[in-house]
């Protein structure tokens, strides 16, 4: 790195201490600046980077809400308010026994610049607790989420600050929180939250847009060499929103998912994922993965090792951050790996990220490969603010043209920075002058 942005790094470092994956995350984009700052110094002056790296606003809150048992809790609530300089901030609400500050600040910082890639003008914000919704009732989860949105709704709202969905937060708890912040702010701003049901402001084609855009960005990678996802052997991780729509755009390019994985252990599946099978347990039921295994002959559960230890052509982690570790990367190319697509949020280490670079396969970062969830959410916020709704057809049509934009932006980015077909360099460099430039117009700020 360039003595400016090693300084920058080293000052978040300090600042901001024990939170290792924010500082992963930061040092991920700083180090793909080199080149930028090399050809535009600009963007080193007037403490821009300093600026970028430091959240606009950090709310920290109490959540107390009573089980069925008449027990008292206390989770943390997060918002993680990043940068408007595009937009009102935008981005997910994490529900998981992990969370915490510099897990929200990773998140948010990421999606500074996914957000600026999608070009439809929205912030970076990312928000959620360290609630814990497995094993609780509806009426439990109901009371954390009344309770959460009770201090969440006074800092919200459609042209200020949009939360939607992440791990542990999809329609019910969507529903809940849109229910409180309706009776608190006495409004019905359907704009203030996506994700939402499609009977009161939701968008067609957003419980699919990530894992369907995660696989169209493959998708668009293997056009540049030629190929096409036709034939090819998926490995996916993850059973939940992203990993399930991830196999059903893979099964309708003609692509042969075979796994997928919970913290309970990974499924595989020769004979290629039962996606109705897997819905029904995942989706309706809440299940494990070990209920699909029990119900489909030929399928196994495997409780060692990693979900990266099966052999396939292209993988798609969409589970958590760091699940793909350096030995899994040479795993999965020893396999013959060509391909990896992130659904999830900085899924792959830094060593993983290296050791595909390395290897010279098309690697697609969560920031841009990923940015089809954020981006639908976006079409819903413009469905709400025209009080209209598109069918599935158009809806995905626009989810489809942006991802083909973001793809195309990267390549263009990697290219004028002199790395072309690298993908972590396009993203960051394409996403980050777009911020930058905005930031650099509205002054000090
Ligand atoms: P879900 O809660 O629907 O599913 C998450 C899945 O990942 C579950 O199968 C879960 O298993 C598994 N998982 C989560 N944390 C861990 C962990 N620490 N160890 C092992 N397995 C884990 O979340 P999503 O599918 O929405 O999110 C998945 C990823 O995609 C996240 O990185 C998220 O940030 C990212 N993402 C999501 C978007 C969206 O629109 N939903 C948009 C862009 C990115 P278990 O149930 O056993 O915990
Ligand atoms: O990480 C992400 O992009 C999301 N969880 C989706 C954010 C959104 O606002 O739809």
């Amino acid at each position: 790195m360039q003595d400016v942005v090693e300084k920058v790094y080293e000052q978040v470092v300090a600042r901001n201490r024990g939170e290792v994956e924010f500082h992963q995350a930061v040092h991920e984009v700083l180090e793909s600046l080199d080149p930028v700052i090399a050809k535009h110094p600009h963007y080193a002056e007037g403490a821009l980077l300093e600026r970028i790296v430091e959240p606009e606003r950090q709310i920290m809150f109490r959540v107390p809400w009573v089980d069925d048992a008449g027990q008292v809790h206390v989770n943390r609530g997060f918002r993680i308010e990043f940068n408007s300089a595009l937009g009102p901030y935008k981005g997910g609400l994490r529900f998981h026994p992990s969370v915490n500050a510099g897990i929200i600040k990773f998140l948010g910082f990421e999606q500074i610049f996914k957000n600026a890639l999608t070009a439809q003008g929205i912030g970076g914000g990312k928000g959620g607790s360290d609630f814990d919704p497995h094993g609780r009732s509806d009426a439990e989860v109901m009371r954390f989420c009344q309770s959460f949105m009770t201090e969440l709704q006074r800092h919200i709202g459609p042209s200020t600050d949009v939360p939607a969905g992440d791990i542990g937060v999809g329609g019910r708890e969507i529903g809940y929180m849109f229910g409180q912040y309706k009776r608190i702010r006495n409004s019905y701003d359907a704009g203030v939250l996506t994700g939402k049901g499609l009977a009161w402001g939701g968008s067609l084609v957003r419980t699919e847009a990530t894992g369907y855009g995660a696989v169209l960005f493959a998708q668009s990678m293997l056009a540049t060499k030629g190929d096409s996802l036709e034939g090819k052997k998926v490995i996916v991780s993850g059973a939940g929103n992203v990993a399930i729509y991830a196999i059903e755009k893979a099964q309708q390019l003609g692509a042969t998912p075979i796994t997928f994985s919970d913290s309970s252990g990974y499924v595989v599946d020769e004979a290629g994922v039962d996606l109705e099978l897997l819905k029904q347990v995942k989706e309706v039921e809440r299940g494990r993965v070990a209920d699909y295994v029990e119900r489909r002959p030929g399928a196994r559960l495997v409780t060692g090792g990693s979900v990266w230890d099966v052999p396939g052509d292209v993988a798609l982690p969409c589970a958590t951050q760091n699940e793909l570790d350096g030995d899994a990367a040479a795993t999965l190319l020893r396999g013959g790996c060509g391909v990896v697509s992130e659904g999830a949020n900085m899924p792959s280490t830094p060593e993983a990220v290296e050791a595909f670079q390395k290897a010279g396969i098309l690697f697609g970062p969560g920031k841009a490969a990923n940015a089809g969830g954020v981006a639908t959410s976006a079409l819903e916020m413009e469905q709400n603010a025209g009080r209209t709704r598109w069918d599935f057809a158009t809806a995905e049509a626009k989810l489809t043209g942006i991802m083909a934009d973001i793809h195309d932006s990267c390549v263009a980015a990697a290219e004028e920075y002199g790395r072309p077909g690298d993908y972590v360099l396009g993203a960051n460099a394409a996403g980050f002058t777009r911020v930058a430039d905005v930031m650099i117009a509205h002054g000090i700020v």
